[in-house]
């Protein structure tokens, strides 16, 4: 049978299609794969876009009924995302603190790599996307470093492909690993599975094609749930 779909992630791949964010045709990524597909969340690029992007990851994180005690960004692109989460959350009634880093510490002023409020409690991460969970991992070590407990992330897209580990492919995605082994709770607005049945009910002009492409990719790349 057909999966159900699930109304608020086919509305966000749609929103992601018209915002020029999510694309199809040949891209490298970070783990140096080609994929038919790509997601540049850096296009969310005005405020409009941020504020519905900040309204969907609010509505999944409070709906997932995962708790957190503040709001970390990872330099760059998570910044303006806890950002804005931060911003709807508090419009919802939910004020909490907000931390992001830098890349490169600051040897003047405030100093250091850490910028915002101390990073303590249970630290929700916010991100774009994750494939093979490096930049995961590198939030959830620096969370560590400064002594509080990374709890939980929230991404826009999970692209449920297989994790790397040392540079080699291994059989569960970054998802399920930070999940299983890490023990944090993770929430995603859409899945590659979201993407998928947004293309096999014709979502656009091209959907055919690109829906055998992203088939394709799953087959050599994806993961069972
Ligand atoms: P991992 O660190 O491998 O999990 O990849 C996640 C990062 O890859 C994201 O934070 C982006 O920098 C980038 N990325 C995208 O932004 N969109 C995609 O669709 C795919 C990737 C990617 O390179 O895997």
């Amino acid at each position: 049978p057909a999966p159900v779909a699930d109304p608020l992630a086919q509305a966000f791949v749609a929103f992601a299609v018209e915002c020029g964010v999510l694309r199809f045709g040949e891209f490298k990524t970070k783990a140096g794969r080609m994929s038919p597909y790509f997601f540049n969340a850096g296009l969310f690029d005005d405020g409009a876009k941020l504020l519905r992007l900040a309204e969907f990851y609010a509505q999944r994180l409070l709906e997932s009924g995962i708790e957190f005690d503040m709001v970390f960004g990872p330099a760059y692109k998570g910044i303006p995302l806890g950002a804005a989460l931060a911003v709807e959350l508090a419009r919802r009634g939910r004020n909490v603190p907000f931390a992001y880093n830098r890349k490169e510490a600051k040897d003047h002023g405030e100093g250091g790599t850490l910028v915002g409020a101390p990073l303590k409690g249970r630290v929700l991460i916010v991100d774009d996307v994750m494939s093979a969970g490096t930049a995961a991992r590198e939030s959830i070590a620096i969370i560590q470093a400064a002594g509080a407990t990374p709890h939980a992330v929230c991404i826009a897209l999970d692209r449920q492909e297989m994790a790397t580990d040392k540079g080699q492919d291994v059989p569960y995605s970054a998802v399920q690993y930070v999940q299983r082994t890490l023990g944090l709770q993770v929430c995603s607005i859409a899945r590659l599975s979201d993407l998928m049945q947004y293309l096999e009910a014709g979502g656009h002009a091209t959907s055919a094609q690109d829906h055998q492409r992203v088939l394709a990719y799953r087959q050599r790349y994806g993961v069972e749930e």
